[in-house]
């Protein structure tokens, strides 16, 4: 485990952010100090450096690599600071009066003897947070460097605070998923104390879209400095002051054309500082590889020194053979036993990542899947028994016939935690030596099935999906939801052909584990949309139903791409956002076991409900398309020849 004095950077959330490099270029910018940058630069000779930031148009650095900006001097190192400010604030990017406001915050004088200067820049009293200028003197007065970048062009008032400091520190817990329960002890008028040992201060934040007046929270309970919003309460930054956890994960599956690549991910959200294993506030991920449910000590994942829970990949491809390629990599190989013990670390890491991801997802507008609406989270008593690898060693090294080739969760109701069991693929001509854990479309899809679980329930808490009609839109919001999100996030992309939307992609080498592509619009005549022959070209209808599986049978997973291509046209008509909104809100508002079409009638409700019924007309149109219409009926959620009809309703 890392240091506590490693500090991790900074996270951006919300969209709003800090990071310097996201401030819009300063209003007050010197159009100038191009110029004025490169005459300075010149002037310091070859190995001067004069940097520009490029969001705030003011100093990032002025130094040089053979020697010092100015001679020794026996004035005070502010002055000689002050004046090489004001000589050269064209390249500072502030005017004389924004350098004389500045404030000096600290002089540190280092056994050496050099002065290291820290100003700050205030509005109205309160300190702007991050800017500001750091110049170091030399104990004989030369100027050795000046750091920046301050904020140009700062208001002259801060407004007022609307949200009060102990609101501010409810929602910077709120945002990290804490539980401090810490009581105010001082309250000053621009800052307070709390019982752990935490500060809620006033402060100046340099958003996109121009300073605000918001609170810096430190939370010692929790861990965390975060910035909330003076007006709103939102969070606009955090970053964590304990120890911090990486993984490397990629985000799709492994060689995929985006999302392919491991990168560092910052697990701490999910995972306390302390942690010593893959067991946070969302999930506890170990590797049951024996099979048994439990993890045992040799199934969890321990942190390395130094480098946490980054794991690299090993690529199996090469011995494996076809049909792994770089562009869907095996991860294991078949025929020899334990050889998946390779990226067992790796591999539960990345199904952390995964699960902490998709937790984020869900609990975020325009879905909301909150603890309220019952999530999963350890606070709760139900974070996800994420199980990778699960049962890869029941026959000897190898998963045997009950532990390969799929994936599930298992959902009891709220307060109880779920279980999600990914399994190794056996290599054949069309199926990858892979890992489902490995793959964000099989992850998201049985992640899913736990919304649902938790969605429509009856009175007693309890999941309703039961009856075919209910299983088949079960299996179809779990490949809706993940699809969506992997197109919406660019991962994937849905191109304007039909069928390039695939359940399944990377596991079964390019192809669907569904009969077709969930964007298959009802007519298409592509390949890839051809379905069952009993079921007609094209994408599927309501009068389809039991005729898509190839045992000509009812089957939830088959019968559930009617339903999931026609929410793939409902987001296409009224947008992911919206039919996001309205899809969740219709699970709330859905009767017991419910049927295709009292889920339809569940859709047009939530939109009178949240959306002022802006949208009856296009869910009409798309569920008429796809046999839905006005005139369509069934006999209940246990109906598997339930009747189709294409008409809207008269208006
Ligand atoms: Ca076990
Ligand atoms: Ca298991
Ligand atoms: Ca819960
Ligand atoms: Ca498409
Ligand atoms: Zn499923």
């Amino acid at each position: 485990m890392s240091s506590r004095h490693v500090r991790r950077g900074a996270a951006a959330v919300a969209g709003v952010l800090l990071a310097a490099g996201l401030l819009s270029p300063g209003a007050h910018a010197d159009p100038r100090s191009g110029s004025a940058a490169d005459a300075l630069r010149t002037s310091l000779g070859a190995q001067g450096i004069v940097e520009i930031d490029p969001a705030t148009a003011t100093v990032r650095r002025i130094a040089r690599r053979d020697g010092f900006l100015t001679g020794p001097s026996p004035l005070a190192p502010e002055r000689i600071v002050r004046a090489y400010l004001v000589r050269h604030r064209s390249v500072i990017g502030l005017d004389e009066s924004e350098i004389a406001a500045l404030v000096l915050r600290k002089d540190y004088v280092d056994i050496a003897g050099t002065h290291h200067l820290s100003f700050v820049q205030k509005v109205a009293g309160i300190e702007v947070l991050g800017a500001g200028i750091v110049a170091h003197v030399a104990r004989d007065g030369h100027l050795i460097a000046i750091n920046g970048a301050p904020v140009a062009g700062l208001p002259a008032t801060a407004g007022h605070a609307r949200v009060d400091a102990s609101a501010a520190r409810r929602a910077a817990v709120r945002d990290v998923s804490g539980d401090s329960a810490a009581t105010l002890r001082t309250n000053a008028a621009e800052t307070a104390t709390f019982s752990d040992g935490g500060r809620v201060r006033q402060v100046v934040f340099p958003a996109v879209t121009g300073p605000r007046l918001a609170w810096e929270v430190i939370t010692m309970d929790e861990g965390y400095l975060s910035v909330v919003d003076a007006a709103d309460g939102t969070v606009l930054s955090r970053r964590s002051l304990k120890g911090e956890h990486h993984a490397t994960t990629w985000e799709n599956y492994p060689g995929a054309p985006v999302g392919g690549r491991q990168h560092p991910v910052d697990l701490s959200r999910w995972l306390p500082g302390s942690a010593t294993k893959l067991d946070g506030n969302v999930a506890h991920a170990y590797s049951d590889v024996n099979g048994d449910d439990v993890a045992q000590a040799a199934e969890e994942v321990l942190p390395r020194p130094g480098t946490s829970f980054a794991y690299g990949f090993t690529d199996f491809s090469a011995e494996v053979g076809a049909p792994c390629s770089a562009q869907r990599q095996c991860s294991w190989n078949p025929a020899v036993p334990f050889s998946w013990q390779s990226n067992r670390e790796q591999n539960t890491a990345q199904l952390f990542a995964y699960v902490g991801t998709w937790h984020d997802h869900l609990a975020a507008a325009p879905i909301g899947f909150t603890r309220a609406a019952g999530n999963f989270e350890a606070r709760d008593g139900d974070a996800v028994r994420a199980e990778s690898m699960d049962g890869a060693d029941t026959a000897a090294g190898l998963p045997d016939g009950d532990h390969d080739n799929n994936a599930n969760m298992t959902t009891p109701p709220d307060g109880m935690s779920p279980k999600l069991q990914m399994y190794l693929f056996t290599s054949s001509a069309s199926v990858l030596a892979g890992n489902s854990g490995d793959a964000a479309d099989i992850v998201y899809h049985e992640l899913t099935h736990g919304l649902s679980d938790r969605l429509v329930v009856d009175a007693t808490g309890n999941s309703t999906l039961n009856s075919p009609q209910a299983g088949a839109m079960y299996e179809a919001w779990s490949d809706w939801y993940g699809l969506s999100y992997l197109v919406d996030t660019g991962l994937e992309q849905d191109d304007p052909a039909d069928g390039d939307v695939r359940e399944g992609d990377y596991i079964l080498n390019g192809r669907s584990v569904r009969s077709e592509a969930i964007d298959c619009p009802v007519g298409s005549t592509a390949s890839i949309c051809a379905g069952n022959p009993a079921a007609g070209t094209g994408g599927y209808t309501y009068g389809d139903y039991g005729k898509i599986s190839s045992r000509n049978a009812p089957e939830i997973h088959a019968d559930g791409e009617i339903w999931a291509q026609t929410l793939w046209d409902l987001r296409r008509a009224l947008g992911s956002r919206t039919s996001l909104s309205l899809v969740t809100r219709a699970m709330e508002l859905a009767p017991a076991d419910p049927s295709f079409l009292d889920m339809r009638d569940a859709i047009l409700l939530a939109d009178r409900v949240a959306g002022n019924g802006r949208a009856q007309d296009g869910i009409w149109q798309v569920f008429a398309a796809r046999g839905m219409g006005v005139a369509a009926s069934t006999d209940g959620s246990a109906d598997v020849t339930p009747t189709e009809d294409f008409t809207v309703p008269r208006s």
